[in-house]
């Protein structure tokens, strides 16, 4: 009989994308499905977090346009440094949305400069399958679901949306609500183990929930690590309920 959830192993020997591979080795090395959410508004918060966290994520998540003193030099390179010594890997929220040409020029110019450094981006689809073309030497994971209450995500646009990302080379997954399709890697993001929302229109569910009902491959985790009392240590829970999920899910 089939596990009802692929295994990591399984994932790695299927994939071609070599970010996907490089991320699902860290996953099986650090036995961890956690990316962390970095939603910190200094360079210092930033560096603090990426050196407290790092031990136990695959992966840090950022948005680079909210760091108010951001500067490439100072911001960048030492997270560059930090993301190396602790092996994760770097995944800039971006959220393209635009043309092919635009979303070519902020990729890769402005302060930012994402293309220098991101292993990961996201984006949207919405501006169809060629506008994904210039995104190069990263891998895509596409936002096919929001966890937001009333996204206009529903079906209809996810289904298309999702035809979309199983047929594009750049693209390794998506960020999504529900199961796709076992070609693409499924982040989650709105998991909290402790809280259910965030009266912003946050939904939360719990890593069991995910893993075991969605089939998610990653869990993003953001204000219930960086706004614990203890970063690390909620860091370290996250990582292992996340594991032990995972573990779970496959029998
Ligand atoms: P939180 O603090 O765990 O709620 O942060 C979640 C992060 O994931 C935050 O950076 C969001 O921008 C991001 N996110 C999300 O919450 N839901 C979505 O559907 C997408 C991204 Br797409």
């Amino acid at each position: 009989e089939d596990p009802k959830h692929l295994t990591y192993e399984y994932k790695l020997e299927n994939l071609e994308h070599s970010k996907a591979k490089k991320l699902l080795e860290i996953a099986l090395e650090k036995k961890s499905n956690l990316i962390a959410s970095a939603d910190v508004l200094t360079t210092k918060e930033l560096h603090e977090f990426a050196e407290k966290t790092g031990p136990h994520i695959v992966a840090l998540k950022t948005h680079m346009d909210v760091i108010t003193d951001f500067d490439y030099d100072q911001t960048i390179l030492p997270l560059i440094d930090i993301a190396a010594k602790h092996n994760f890997m770097l995944m800039e929220d971006r959220k393209f949305a635009d043309i092919g040409n635009t979303q070519d020029l902020q990729y890769s110019y402005g302060m930012y400069k994402i293309s220098n450094w991101a292993d990961l981006i996201t984006s949207h689809v919405i501006g169809g399958y060629s506008s994904l073309d210039y995104f190069h030497n990263c891998g895509v994971i596409a936002i096919l679901g929001m966890s937001s209450e009333g996204t206009l995500t529903d079906k209809n646009y996810r289904d298309e949306a999702t035809k979309i990302a199983q047929s594009h080379p750049n693209i390794i997954g998506g960020v999504a609500q529900n199961e796709l399709p076992e070609e693409l890697l499924l982040f989650t993001p709105g998991v909290n183990m402790e809280t259910s929302g965030d009266g912003k229109g946050q939904q939360y569910n719990t890593p069991d929930h995910v893993f075991r009902n969605l089939h998610t491959d990653f869990i993003i985790v953001g204000r219930g690590i960086y706004k614990a009392e203890n970063p690390e240590q909620a860091a370290l829970s996250y990582k292992i309920a996340g594991w032990e999920a995972y573990e779970a899910s496959l029998n």
